[in-house]
């Protein structure tokens, strides 16, 4: 197998808004980012993944981009940014920006001259249609609310937005729209980033008819986005050594090999989301139920076997989209919390890909009982919460519930540094709440004490850099039907790792001799420190264990 660098690599995903302020106006920014790389190399992570710097009007965070070509200048300067990639550098760490190229603001140049003017050269960098029956040209909702069209009276058509009426969809069926892009993407490589995060990547393919569908969702994935990313490919991925992430949901396993195989000839892994979309149901995310054990282990059973060899895994369960995966699969319950914090990341570290760890995960930062729509951020979270309320669906009360359990601005409260005010990330009140739990939770006391949640991550980071089979070892599930105890084998080279996760808060009886060849059992790592599994076979609450058998 192909040992790439992005490989053996751990990433460390920066959330700019919310990770440092270093100008004091109580939003994060790249001075900010600078003043913390220190504490970022020390936590032993090789990649840093921006989320979008570039110019926005800001209404999903920077999800919408208005200038592809400059800094948002509430996160600094063009200046601040190439300092920060110098030394990111110097301190051998690599940086990886995100590409948002599915859409762009509806403040970008492009689209308020391809808005204005039928015969504009930018007309067909977005999609325009004439409206239907006096209606929308077709029957899709955004996801974030509301249809996906958005009327505009300067030429009488519809511009397409499958999120967001303030992100409308750029055209990849146009073949100067591509150019543009692959120019753009040039700049910033020619520059000398590492990568890119390809955002929301799979709905680049649409068919141009846009067709009704079943049931109002947007069809994204119409087979065409192979052929783009086989384009950007040649035309500017293969002439860089690079890492390429591209985000997208719905995926399949065979997506998953055709977007990422080593022999596709497009992107080098994905972030898919079926297993952060296995807690959803009928009203979406918006509910507080938890995630099937059983089924979560036959699904990474079937990602790690079916890619095993032929493509590349990410490892994730937090992101700027996602809650705090101590919240949803571990406990809030402070006598477990740093435990259930650490059995995740055992879980997630040890199995093959690349694990990325999310701001604020490696010291099991938690969700926020959010106690009013006001103090939301997150466009998405407060239409729904408008929609399921004013439709009389859920009380607010019950939705408050819901977007605590699952919404995005979880995520998105600010970096816990310290005990003082506004926890260390800004002298002034931040843009979003701090979770009020940060005098206890925060990296400053966890970097002071060896068995903390932050130290922990420092360990396994740095075993992942001491031992091949935590990357290129095979991966074989055990016992997928217990409800309790999530296990896995790697093999690599002679060598056999056995994981053991408690992913509950009972002592849980597992044996680890059905699984180890004999030979004196060695714990190569543990969440309780001198655990005594190996004797008891006896698991304690969220405990988790890794044995190898020399
Ligand atoms: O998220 C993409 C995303 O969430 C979609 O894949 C969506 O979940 C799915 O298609 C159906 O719900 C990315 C960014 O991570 C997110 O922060 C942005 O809001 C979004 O794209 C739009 O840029
Ligand atoms: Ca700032």
């Amino acid at each position: 197998m192909n040992k790439q660098w992005w490989k053996k690599a751990v990433v460390y995903q920066i959330y700019p808004k919310s990770f440092c302020d270093g100008n004091g106006d109580g939003i994060g920014d790249l001075r900010g980012i600078i003043s913390k790389l220190d504490y970022i190399k020390r936590l032993g992570v090789d990649i840093i993944w921006l989320s979008p710097i570039y110019v926005s009007p800001d209404m999903d965070n920077g999800y919408d981009i208005s200038d592809y070509y400059n800094i948002q200048p509430v996160y600094g300067t063009m200046a601040d940014f190439d300092e920060l990639l110098t030394k990111t550098h110097n301190m051998g760490m690599r940086l990886v920006m995100d590409l948002v190229v599915n859409h762009t603001s509806n403040m970008h140049p492009w689209y308020l001259q391809s808005e204005s003017d039928k015969n504009s050269k930018y007309r067909n960098y977005y999609y325009w249609r004439k409206g239907k029956n006096g209606g929308t040209p077709n029957n899709w909702n955004a996801y974030f609310g509301g249809s996906a069209w958005t009327y505009s009276a300067k030429t009488d058509e519809y511009s397409l937005g499958v999120f967001s009426p303030y992100q409308p969809d750029l055209n990849w069926s146009y073949p100067a729209l591509r150019n543009e892009i692959y120019d753009m993407m040039r700049f910033w490589l020619d520059k000398g980033i590492d990568g890119f995060r390809l955002d929301a990547i799979h709905c680049i393919g649409k068919n141009v008819l846009l067709p009704d569908s079943a049931d109002g969702s947007p069809l994204v994935k119409d087979g065409t986005v192979h052929e783009y990313l086989k384009e950007m490919n040649s035309e500017v991925l293969k002439n860089y050594d690079i890492m390429t992430v591209g985000e997208a949901s719905g995926l399949t396993t065979e997506d998953m090999l055709a977007f990422s195989g080593f022999d596709s000839g497009e992107l080098n892994m994905m972030i898919q989301f079926a297993h952060v979309e296995m807690d959803f149901n009928e009203d979406y995310k918006w509910n507080t139920d938890k995630i099937d054990l059983v089924k979560l282990k036959k699904l990474f059973n079937e990602w790690q076997t079916a890619l095993y060899g032929k493509a590349w895994n990410s490892l994730y369960w937090s992101n700027h989209d996602q809650p705090r995966a101590v919240s949803r699969l571990g406990s809030e319950n402070e006598k477990y919390r740093e435990k259930s914090a650490m059995m995740i990341a055992v879980n997630t570290h040890f199995m093959c890909g690349t694990p990325f760890v999310f701001q604020g995960e490696e010291i099991g930062m938690t969700n926020v009982k959010w106690q009013s729509v006001s103090d939301l951020r997150d466009l998405e979270s407060i239409n729904a919460y408008d929609k399921f309320v004013s439709s009389g669906k859920k009380t607010p009360e019950q939705m408050l519930a819901c977007i605590s359990s699952k919404g995005r601005d979880n995520a998105r409260t600010p970096m816990q540094w310290d005990s003082s005010q506004y926890a260390g990330f800004s002298s002034k009140e931040p843009w979003i709440g701090v979770n009020e739990n940060y005098k206890k939770i925060n990296a400053s006391e966890q970097e002071k004490r060896e068995n903390s949640v932050l130290s922990f991550y420092k360990k396994i980071i740095r075993l992942r850099k001491e031992n091949e089979i935590m990357v290129f070892g095979s991966y074989e599930g055990l016992d997928l039907e217990n409800k309790k105890v999530f296990a896995y084998k790697r093999k690599y080279e002679g060598d056999e790792w056995l994981v053991i996760c408690n992913f509950t808060d009972e002592n849980v009886q597992f044996e680890w001799k059905a699984y180890l060849n004999s030979g004196s059992p060695v714990a190569i790592t543990e969440n309780y420190e001198n655990s005594d599994y190996i004797k008891t076979k006896i698991l304690k609450p969220y405990e988790a264990i890794v044995i190898s058998a020399r």
